[in-house]
């Protein structure tokens, strides 16, 4: 089975859960928002919004009660600029554990590497980290319409990278990230619990427990 798989060519990265840990800020953004507003909201209603869109992911605290679309503007905005406050405190430090390895050893044997994001603050945040030059091509919430599950944004980055889909690996850490790789014909690799990530062709709790040799050989 193994001998007639494509190459592998590309690494894409999602950005919150995999590179960094994001969550815990759009968490605090969405509970002063909520809190703000009167609506219901705790950490395990966060946790099914990781990887989601903003849009989709107010839609999914609304619990389908109708608001008009200047009203949902409005607080998108509000929670954006929260979480905008707790951007500027990113640091290298914020990196999770692993990654600056792994990323460099990738480098190293030459294979192509993007970034996949659905934050529209994706740029930022890797700035503050330091590690913006790694990446080949960057897709964040602005390069396409149709956010994960969908596989836009994964074809969208393989494209700019010049790799066929079927010769990219991505790294995900949310189930919609999983289903939208598929979607894609990539390969993918879960970085997180099997209770979310079950579907992933590879499962680790995370970069720091992963070698290039070690992925190559599972899924190549
Ligand atoms: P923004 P990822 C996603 O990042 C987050 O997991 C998700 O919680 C967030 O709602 C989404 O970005 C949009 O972020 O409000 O900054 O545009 O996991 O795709 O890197
Ligand atoms: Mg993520």
């Amino acid at each position: 089975m193994g001998l007639s798989r494509p190459p592998i060519h590309a690494f894409v990265f999602d950005l919150d859960g995999v590179i960094t840990d994001t969550a815990e800020y759009h968490y605090l953004a969405w509970q002063r928002l909520c809190d703000e507003e009167g609506l219901s909201f705790s950490r395990a209603d966060n946790d099914t919004l990781r990887g989601l869109s903003r849009r989709d992911s107010l839609l999914k605290i609304l619990k389908g009660a109708a608001m008009p679309e200047e009203r949902m503007e409005q607080l998108m905005t509000r929670k954006n600029d929260y979480y905008r406050d707790f951007l500027r405190k990113i640091t290298p430090t914020d990196l999770l554990p692993g990654v600056g390895e792994f990323l460099r050893a990738a480098r190293k044997k030459g294979i192509h590497l993007g970034l996949a994001s659905a934050s529209k603050n994706a740029k930022d945040v890797i700035e503050n980290l330091q590690v913006s030059d790694f990446f080949e091509a960057v897709g964040d919430g602005y390069s396409v319409v149709n956010s994960k599950p969908a596989p836009d944004l994964f074809v969208w980055v393989a494209g700019r990278l010049g790799v066929p889909p079927a010769e990219v690996v991505i790294f995900e850490d949310a189930e919609a990230g999983v289903e939208a790789a598929h979607a894609a014909g990539m390969r993918v690799v879960g970085l997180g619990p099997i209770e979310r990530l079950g579907k992933a062709d590879i499962l680790y709790p995370g970069l720091e427990s992963v070698t290039v040799e070690a992925v190559l050989m599972a899924l190549g």
